[in-house]
């Protein structure tokens, strides 16, 4: 007799990001938060990127009509509870993705909560963006995002602040919200002056919410953002409000660094799936 197997369907985020054939960042790092943080991940591949642990020698984008495609597809048949971004490669995969997220309802007060990474460069200082993407990025999704999570250089890039104090990471919040997400997340992380922690501000428009963590001493932190991100759009997934969400995204990537290796000879990844029991280690029942 067979068995009857129907389990609960978890909820659903969507990735739309680009591969790392090092399998460290991007579409990779996402799934694999998505997998640890209890929910079920779907994929929107916007590029395809030659890399290793060294650097990235190749970035070939996907056309933007298949990118929206692939957005449509899932959104209108299995559906979505939150989307994130990360590395979108070109303006017209922009406005390709900001077009597919209007038509099924992503992003925006009311709609799919949607979680803006604004990924322009790899650890290693190779473009995954194109200059002039830029201004999509702030005048296409971030209007529509419900937090949007810069790092450092990213700040610099988009709003042309320095941050090196927490003044200015304050400003920088403050510059941020004024180009139309919700929330926004200064983190902390490339804050090296911050000696003794890492401290990422959130900020609603009213309200900063510094959210301090360990500073790990590693190189090995390829992935991260895209990890944290994700972690931030499966707490959203899951119903949580947004500054709940980013505290369990700040909770489940302290613990990603915690857990990160080394790999080749450059930049090793964080752990996304350090929750991951070995059940392998466990007698077969
Ligand atoms: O971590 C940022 C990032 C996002 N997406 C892809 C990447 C990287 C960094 O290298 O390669 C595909």
């Amino acid at each position: 007799m067979s068995e009857r197997a129907v389990g609960v369907p978890p909820p659903r985020v969507m990735t739309i990001a680009g591969t790392d054939s090092g399998g460290g960042a991007g579409v990779a790092a996402d799934l694999r938060a998505f997998a640890a943080c209890g929910v079920h991940g779907c994929v929107a591949v916007t590029a395809v990127t030659v890399q290793n642990s060294v650097g990235v020698t190749g970035v070939h984008p996907i056309p933007p009509e298949t990118v929206a495609a692939q957005i449509e597809a899932v959104a209108s048949d299995i559906g979505l509870d939150a989307a994130k971004t990360g590395m979108l490669a070109s303006r017209p995969i922009i406005e390709a993705i900001a077009g597919a997220c209007d038509r099924v309802g992503i992003g925006g007060i009311g709609s799919t909560p949607l979680v803006v990474d604004p990924v322009a460069a790899s650890m290693h200082g190779d473009q995954l963006l194109a200059d002039d993407a830029l201004d999509a990025f702030r005048a296409l999704l971030f209007p529509r995002a419900t937090v949007i999570t810069p790092n450092l250089d990213e700040v610099r890039l988009l709003v042309g602040i320095d941050v090196h104090d927490r003044t200015a990471q304050y400003e920088a919040a403050k510059v941020l919200h004024g180009l139309g997400p919700q929330y926004v997340l200064v983190k902390g992380g490339h804050l090296h002056e911050d000696t003794d922690g890492c401290v990422d501000l959130l900020y609603d428009g009213h309200t900063f919410t510094e959210l301090p963590g360990p500073r790990f001493d590693t190189g090995n932190t390829h992935g991260g953002g895209d990890s944290m991100a994700s972690a931030i759009a499966s707490g959203l997934a899951r119903g949580m409000a947004v500054p709940d969400a980013v505290a369990f995204g700040k909770r489940y990537i302290v613990e990603a660094v915690r857990h990160s290796y080394p790999l080749g000879a450059g930049h090793g990844p964080v752990s996304p799936l350090w929750a991951v029991r070995p059940w392998w280690e466990e007698p077969t029942p």
